[in-house]
């Protein structure tokens, strides 16, 4: 990040503070009714996001009713799946929905079944089937099950997702849906640290990426401003180095009890929680909270401004790899999912020699604790290690010789996860009047976070060596969930459909035709979105 781009933020931030004075960003504001356009007619099978691989329309309709059932298999999994949907159906329908385990039997309404013998559905697919008898979803895999109730929920009415009870007709157009990912990294990323989000807060971003089949919640623990995560062994990480964040205000931490239940959340909406713990830069926090973590010995203040690259781990001292093993192990611990994410951005005030030793004796660690590392791409400035990923989040103006570095990492085998900042980062603004976010890559209107192929994106780097994409929301502007929402919706949804569809069903006419009618859907959950001039919003 420039110098230009600090000083454009901290004007920002005075601004940003007049905005949420008046009001203007309130979580769950009172919608209008929503403009479900013609109430008898069915939405269409290709009206999803992502896109599905493939749709064949035609048909009866299905009518869900007070008599519907919800037929379940008899695994714990598919009933888990199937009260899910009956949560979401239940308050809008006003519908008994029994969720019974008697999907084996012949008969109608709506069936969940994780007994598919289809082996091209894989791990994440499902097949959705729907005529005048009823709605079929079946699958090989919970989270392919879940996936398709997704999709099922987005053929229904955007009433549905209303709170309290709807008038309907509950319709769901007739025909086939068979549907997998194209990639099996869909990630998004929210920084806890620049801002502290609350458990509940986490949750209700969680469900709004369920929503668009994400898969991954990559949760930026640690930066300058801020410790969030509870580490028994270097307690005042957490209690000191947790204590504030950008602006001053009182910061927060997540006690590993707060931390386990955001990922048992996560995991019963098949997303895959990845920790970051950002080393050896962005670690004022820490450093601040043990005195002896500093070359000199001398604690720094705690940080609350937005300025990067000015702290960096003793990579001399012994003890920076006590204290990195320490974190390594509790996080782990913590952690289901395979993946452990060491950052290692920006590390300006590490040399270059020191950053390579750095990641050279950290690297090991991670996976002595049985995980996989991910880096930012400058890892791939150090040799990263066997089956390590690496984030890239250049820009169109990042130089060849850098996009050559990571080329070069990708054809070497390490993995890439492709979040551009001009493209994916949802916290850049859309244009010059959004209150909120940052600038430094560009403004990112919707077509722009949506127009581009991960496949081919990175010059030199095999599309094989591509896991898939992710949306950082990082956090220096951003305070509460409306103004999380502000900058990811109605962005998400393409970074999302990047992720899944397959490169043949990419059209920016079409996608903003389906995204329009997002909206009402959005108002219905009370997101607070953008509404975007390139996207043609129904009238509300
Ligand atoms: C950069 C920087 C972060 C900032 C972010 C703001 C990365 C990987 N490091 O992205 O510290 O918060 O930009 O957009």
């Amino acid at each position: 990040m420039t110098q230009h781009h600090h000083h454009r933020t901290t004007r920002l931030l005075g601004s940003l503070l007049l905005v949420a004075a008046a009001g203007a960003f309130t979580v769950g504001a009172a919608p209008a009714p929503a403009a479900d356009g013609d109430s008898t007619a069915a939405v269409p099978l290709t009206r999803v996001i992502p896109a599905p691989a493939s749709v064949t329309a035609g048909g009866a309709p299905y009518r869900i009713t007070g008599g519907t059932h919800i037929h379940v298999d008899d695994s714990r999994e598919a009933r888990r799946i199937g009260s899910y949907l009956a949560d979401v159906l239940r308050p809008s329908t006003g519908y008994r929905l029994p969720v019974t385990d008697d999907s084996d039997r012949h008969g109608g309404g709506i069936r969940l079944t994780l007994k598919s013998k289809d082996k091209s559905l894989g791990g994440e697919g499902y097949r959705l089937e729907s005529g005048r008898h009823g709605v079929t979803i079946s699958a090989r895999e919970p989270a392919g099950l879940f996936h398709g109730v997704q999709t099922l929920r987005q053929l229904l009415p955007a009433a549905v997702e209303r709170d309290s009870r709807q008038p309907g007709p509950w319709l769901v157009a007739g025909g086939t849906v068979e549907d997998t990912p194209r990639y099996a990294w869909r990630g998004a990323m929210l920084d806890v640290s620049r801002h502290f989000f609350s458990v509940d807060e986490v949750k209700r971003y969680i469900d709004q990426l369920a929503l668009y089949k994400l898969n991954k919640l990559h949760l930026h623990l640690s930066d300058d401003q801020g410790w969030r995560i509870a580490i028994d062994s270097w307690p005042r990480l957490a209690t000191y180095g947790g204590s504030t964040e950008v602006g001053g205000g009182p910061g927060g931490h997540y006690t590993k009890a707060d931390y386990k239940e955001i990922v048992r959340y996560a995991a019963a909406r098949h997303l895959e929680v990845v920790p970051e713990i950002d080393m050896p830069g962005h670690t004022n926090a820490a450093l601040a909270s043990y005195a002896e973590l500093n070359c000199d010995g001398v604690a720094p203040p705690l940080y609350t401004g937005i300025e990067v690259g000015f702290s960096s781990l003793c990579v001399n001292k012994e003890i920076t790899y006590d204290f990195v093993e320490d974190v390594v192990r509790e996080l782990a611990a913590l952690t289901p999912g395979r993946y452990l994410h060491i950052g290692g951005d920006e590390a300006h005030s590490t040399s270059h020699e020191d950053y390579v030793t750095f990641m050279e004796r950290v690297q090991p660690v991670v996976a002595e604790y049985g995980k996989t590392v991910i880096g930012w791409h400058q890892l791939t400035g150090a040799e990263p290690a066997e089956g390590a990923l690496a984030q890239y989040w250049g820009t169109d103006r990042t130089s060849a010789a850098e996009k050559e570095q990571v080329a070069a990492a990708a054809r070497n085998g390490t993995g890439l996860i492709l979040s551009p900042a001009d493209r994916a980062y949802l916290d850049m603004k859309y244009d010059k009047d959004t209150p909120l976010g940052l600038a430094w890559a560009g403004y990112v209107d919707v077509q722009r976070s949506y127009d581009w192929n991960p496949g081919e994106y990175l010059p030199g780097a095999p599309a094989s060596a591509v896991r898939g994409v992710e949306a950082p929301l990082w956090t220096e502007t951003l305070g509460d969930s409306g103004q999380l929402e502000y900058m990811a919706f109605p962005r998400l949804p393409g970074v999302a459909e990047l992720g899944w569809s397959p490169a043949s069903t990419h059209d920016w006419d079409a996608y903003r035709e389906r995204l329009a009618a997002q909206g009402p859907r959005w108002d219905a959950l009370g997101i607070n979105y953008h509404r975007a001039p390139d996207v043609p919003w129904p009238a509300r």
